[in-house]
């Protein structure tokens, strides 16, 4: 799928999307579908969309079949004899938590035990070509209602951006994600984001820098928010007890599904660490998944979760996902809430494969 917009992060430039659709029907004939988040190339993590294909046929369908699935978390231990590969395990159990909800006649959001019928998200607003054209989006997200406004940086495109968006919006709810472009050694240079009050600095060291993150956040006052140093609950565990971060930016796709993104919820509810939820540029079915997974209680600050609208000329699912408000109201249908627009769905499909477990 084409996005209306190229995506730039300091890692280079997004044009499309291309990933896996997957539904799981299980004996009953009922019907669950799942969304691959991994990239075509492995910028964000190892993983790409031909891993995913990989992981998924030469391994984790097969592990479908080797006893009843009684419950999505049972993926959990199923899974764990295949090492990492999170976002291919990520997009079959998605898909296995829509049969779950469907078959109890309750919304994915009800099933994660999700307690909001509406949630506030914000926008990601990629590297744009020149300040105006960064303050150009700017006023129409708000326009458009967002409720908080995060801008890529990297180094070249930082303090100087961030000093002119706040003198054109002194109070907007402000944050910048880095996807690991500083080092240690940037502390100084970082050090002067502490006077524009952004509610965070999302990710500025290397995805392994747990105890540089940790020395980071005593030099700074901004929060640090971590993405993708945390891709598991013992990395969200140890990024806590360290003091590598204070809020926690939830992937399901990076964590290795939603069972994993629950435990890691529970986990901050429990240690006072905001949390809200991140994206990977997902179309509609992906995009339900992470408002059912929103809809929990700890999920305190708004996410990127931004409407269809933002990413696509047409979405796979019926109706598209809409902001109002900078509010996405919840579904209550049926697992994921939204219907699969099959039209769509075609027109965008490469190729088609089926397993019979
Ligand atoms: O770092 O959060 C990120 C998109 C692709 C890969 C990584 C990230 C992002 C975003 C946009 O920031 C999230 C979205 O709008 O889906
Ligand atoms: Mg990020």
């Amino acid at each position: 799928m084409a996005l209306r917009h190229p995506f730039e992060t300091s890692y280079g430039k997004m044009q499309d999307k291309e990933f896996l659709v997957i539904e799981v029907v299980d004996r009953d004939g009922i019907s669950g579908w799942g969304e691959s988040v991994a990239f075509t190339a492995p910028w964000y993590t190892e993983e790409t969309v031909k891993t995913t294909e990989h992981m998924l046929y030469d391994f984790l369908i097969p592990l479908l079949g080797q006893a009843p699935i009684l419950h999505p978390d049972d993926l959990i231990e199923r899974f764990s004899v295949v090492k990492r590969n999170n976002m291919a395990k990520a997009s079959i159990e998605g898909a296995i938590w829509d049969v779950f909800a469907k078959k109890q006649g309750i919304s994915l959001a009800s099933a994660l035990g999700g307690v909001k019928q509406s949630i506030d998200v914000g926008v990601s607003i990629g590297i744009q070509k020149s300040i105006d054209d960064l303050l150009e989006v700017i006023s129409q997200k708000l326009a458009e209602g967002y409720k908080r406004i995060k801008i890529k940086i990297k180094p070249g495109y930082d303090i100087n951006v961030v000093h002119q968006v706040r003198q054109a919006y002194p109070d907007v709810p402000l944050m910048v994600d880095a996807n690991s472009a500083y080092t240690l050694e940037d502390t100084e240079h970082l050090k002067q984001l502490d006077a524009y009050h952004l509610m965070m600095i999302e990710q500025p060291l290397a995805h392994d820098d747990m105890i540089q993150h940790a020395k980071l956040q005593r030099e700074i006052k901004t929060p640090i928010c971590l993405d993708e140093s945390i891709t598991s609950f013992d990395d969200a565990r140890n990024a806590i007890a360290l003091g590598s971060c204070k809020v926690i930016n939830i992937k399901p796709g990076r964590v290795g599904g939603l069972s994993q993104a629950l435990r890691i919820h529970h986990l901050c509810k429990e240690k006072d660490i905001p949390v809200w939820c991140g994206g990977m540029l997902e179309a509609g079915i992906g995009r339900a998944q992470l408002i059912a997974l929103t809809s929990l209680e700890q999920f305190l600050l708004p996410g990127d979760t931004s409407g269809s609208s933002h990413y696509w000329e047409k979405d796979i699912i019926k109706p598209e996902v809409m902001v109002k408000d900078g509010c996405i109201q919840v579904p209550d249908g049926l697992g994921i809430g939204y219907k699969i627009d099959f039209d769509a769905l075609d027109q965008f499909t490469i190729s088609e494969n089926i397993f019979t477990l």
